[in-house]
């Protein structure tokens, strides 16, 4: 079917007076391929075809994604800078909004030093556009306060596999290979509505009789279809994974010869891990002990095997114990490095494998540098054109930002491409740091919750209105294409920061005509880092579907299935890191009886900025609600619709009651794609991973009452 689409689809998609543009979706890490239709005479946008012959996705996308072309021309897209005056947006034009962004950042960096001024992008954006906020804040406004929103995405599952395996790519194998392997093992996510187009690829392994097991403390869409569902107590995966290792090594199923030749610390793991029996785990998890020993038994048995987790097991204060633990469990099967098998994190945003590899964390320089390195300040400052003494430090996480705004460190923030007004946790400190802001910038393309409380608002171009890069989910790197001019007077990211730059004084720095000359640039910046783009090119990503990084040369194939014969540590070697148990930083007491976990549902993506715009998604989910059991929700005397007050150590709201049986009768789940009084993440708990500075949305302790 595919071959016939492919073949005649292509000619059948294209509709008169129309043009088609081939690109890949905004949202997911997916990157769903997709055509852009768009009128030839009025130059806009007016739908969507999928892209049958796009490899990873086959035609396949989701409701988000055929209705993201309306966010393009939507009529409340910001087309001129605003200035707020008494209070209030005005319209304002580009010379007057950068007169007053070079006024303020100069006169607070006089003042409290460079520092001052802070940097919060994200991941929606680009390579190119990723790569240059990093240069942004360090060589043009010279502070080390700069972290991005993968903080709150990406950092505990790049935290684990740097400890395990030494690189941090998503994905180990190429997706159309889940096709062939016999088992996926799934932690804490919902595929088939966070990632919906891979499920198709679970159907295909289904269909020749692949298993699946699935650890959610909801049935979700994905759980349903599971041979086995291990309906976890929140913030236990760490004594799961551990009975996991347990049984495989009980039941003899490691593979000896692999983790003897290619892993360290087999046997202080083993040690470890001794106490968790399957007995002691399902007591601690909740789980029926007959269900964890069947998943054991599945899964060591299955010759190729996948393990797959989300932030279900990220976001919590343990979040790169819980990563190392599964990780470990593929290295024990000896499964890393194999054809269609392996360990995978469904990475989230478009960008967020990219995004997380160039530079915008606290800590990081672009090509997966650190920027304690003092070889790497040295390489990237040679590219760069700065001395390497004018490298700023490193900062701390997007969290701890707005600690430092608390304690009058940073007086200014600049924010690039993300909401943090609503998609933050413990929101009265977020909302509280913005208001004492001396003064705050937002570049976007609609007045978020964010940019409502900033001194000026940028209109950035939306991701139709300018070509570049991004890395989807497996670590393939490939084409987004300009599909339209911008509207009004939106100016891509990189013109804006260049723009600004040129006011600091550092023009010189950003001489860019267009993306590309930003990708060659940043080619050279990763050069001989972990994650190498060096030899992909924009004709390169065209002629072969995309490319896999590492690539360093330009006769270099790529590397679509990761640590073949070596991994990304010192000596190649794998680890199997011995991880001390601790419980989740709050667990249910007598005043917060019951567990709360947050999350998404298939029809809003994040902050919810573009899809609560969408009226069809908003038709499909226009509020949140609170998820609850039946047999709980009776204990309280709910019923469905009713209205609920859910009270945390931090915060309480008031939210409409929806039952199901699909979920723990201990635990509340609530979709976070909401602002202000509807915001979940007043109630969330900012505490932070030691590692990763990841913040516990998936776990905290509430208080339910009848509202
Ligand atoms: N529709 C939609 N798709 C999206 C997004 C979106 O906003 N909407 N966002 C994208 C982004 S940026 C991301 S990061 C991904 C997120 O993708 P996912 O991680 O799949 O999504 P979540 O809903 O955050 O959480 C996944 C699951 O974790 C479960 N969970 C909660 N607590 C625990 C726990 O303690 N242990 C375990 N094992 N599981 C737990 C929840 O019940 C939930 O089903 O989705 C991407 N795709
Ligand atoms: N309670 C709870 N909170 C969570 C999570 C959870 O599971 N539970 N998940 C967390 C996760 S995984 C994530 S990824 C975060 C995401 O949280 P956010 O970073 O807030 O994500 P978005 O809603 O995508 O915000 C991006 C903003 O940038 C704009 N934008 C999009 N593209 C561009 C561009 O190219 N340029 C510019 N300048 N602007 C652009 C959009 O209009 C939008 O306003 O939320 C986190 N918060
Ligand atoms: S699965 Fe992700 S990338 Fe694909 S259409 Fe949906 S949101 Fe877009
Ligand atoms: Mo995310």
């Amino acid at each position: 079917m595919t071959e016939f689409l492919v073949k005649e689809g292509v000619k059948n998609l294209h509709h008169k007076g129309e043009k088609l543009i081939t690109t890949h979706c905004c949202y997911c890490g997916m990157q769903c391929g997709m055509h852009i239709r768009v009128n030839e005479k009025t130059g806009n946008v007016v739908g969507v075809e999928p892209r049958y012959d796009w490899p990873v996705t086959l035609g396949k996308m989701c409701p988000k994604g055929v209705t993201a072309y309306q966010t393009v021309d939507h009529e409340e897209r910001i087309k001129t800078p605003l200035i707020k005056k008494n209070g209030q947006f005005v319209k304002a034009s580009w010379e007057e909004a950068l007169d007053l962004i070079e006024s303020n950042f100069k006169r607070i960096q006089n003042e409290y030093g460079k520092n001052a001024v802070s940097v919060f992008g994200g991941v929606s954006m680009t390579n190119e556009k990723c790569y240059l906020v990093g240069k942004y804040a360090r060589a043009v406004l010279g502070t080390r306060f700069i972290d991005y929103n993968g903080r709150f995405c990406m950092s505990s599952a790049a935290g684990g596999f740097m400890k395990t395996l030494g690189t941090d790519r998503g994905s180990t194998l190429p997706w159309p290979e889940l096709e062939h392997t016999d088992c996926f093992f799934m932690a804490g996510s919902n595929t088939a509505e966070c990632h919906p187009t891979s499920i198709q690829w679970l159907w295909k392994a289904r269909d020749k009789g692949a298993k699946m097991i699935v650890v959610d403390p909801r049935e979700t869409p994905t759980a349903r279809i599971a041979d086995v569902h291990l309906d976890i107590r929140p913030g236990t995966d760490d004594t799961l994974a551990s009975g996991m290792l347990h049984l495989l090594i009980e039941h003899g199923y490691v593979d000896e010869t692999y983790v003897s030749a290619r892993c360290n610390n087999f046997e202080e793991l083993k040690a470890s891990v001794e106490p968790f029996t399957a007995k002691y785990t399902a007591e601690v998890t909740g789980v029926d002990i007959e269900k964890i020993e069947k998943a054991a038994h599945i899964y060591g048995r299955s010759p190729r095997s996948v393990v797959m987790f989300a932030r279900g097991i990220e976001q919590q204060s343990k979040g790169v114990d819980n990563v190392t633990l599964y990780t470990s469990m593929a290295l024990l099967r000896g499964q890393i490095g194999k054809f269609a098998s392996g360990v995978a994190t469904f990475t989230g945003q478009g960008n967020g494998q990219g995004g997380r590899e160039h530079g915008q964390k606290a800590d990081a320089l672009p090509g997966y540098r650190k920027i304690a390195d003092p070889k790497a300040v040295e390489y990237v400052s040679s590219v760069w054109g700065i001395d390497p003494k004018e490298m700023p430090q490193a900062g701390v996480s997007a969290y701890e930002m707005f600690d430092e705004i608390e304690k009058g460190e940073i007086r200014a923030m600049h924010v690039i491409c993300s909401n943090p007004a609503v998609s933050a946790p413990n929101l009265t400190h977020i909302w509280n740091g913005f208001n004492k802001l001396d003064f705050m910038v937002v570049s976007d393309f609609f007045l978020s919750e964010t940019a409502e409380f900033a001194d000026v608002v940028l209109p950035a171009t939306s991701w139709a209105e300018d070509e570049g890069t991004t890395t989807n989910l497996e670590g393939r790197v490939i084409r987004i294409r300009k599909v339209k001019d911008p509207v009004g007077e939106s100016k891509p990211d990189w013109e804006i920061m260049q723009l600004i730059a040129k006011r600091m004084g550092k023009g010189h720095l950003f001489p860019y005509d267009n993306p590309r000359e930003i990708f060659d640039e940043f080619r050279l910046a990763s050069k001989g880092g972990k994650a190498d783009y060096y030899g992909i090119t924009y004709e390169r990503i065209d002629k072969e579907d995309g490319v896999f990084w590492p690539c360093p040369s330009e006769d270099h194939p790529g590397t679509p299935t990761m640590f073949k014969d070596k991994f990304g540590t010192e000596d190649g070697k794998a680890n199997l890191p011995v991880v001390q148990y601790r419980p989740s930083d709050e667990t249910p007491t007598t005043d917060y009886p019951l567990y709360l976990t947050t999350g998404r549902v298939v029809f809003h993506y994040l902050s919810g900025s573009q899809t609560r715009r969408t009226k069809f998604l908003m038709e499909q989910c226009p509020v949140p609600y609170a998820e609850l059991h039946p047999e709980l929700a009776s204990q309280y005397g709910l019923t469905n619709g009713q209205k609920v007050k859910l009270t945390t150590k931090r915060s309480d709201m008031i939210l409409e009651v929806r039952l199901t049986k699909a979920i723990r009768k201990d635990t509340v789940f609530v979709p976070y794609h909401w602002g202000k009084e509807l915001a979940i993440n007043q109630l969330t708990n900012a505490a932070l991973d030691p590692v990763s500075r990841m913040p516990e949305f998936k776990v905290c302790a509430v208080k339910m009452e009848k509202a």
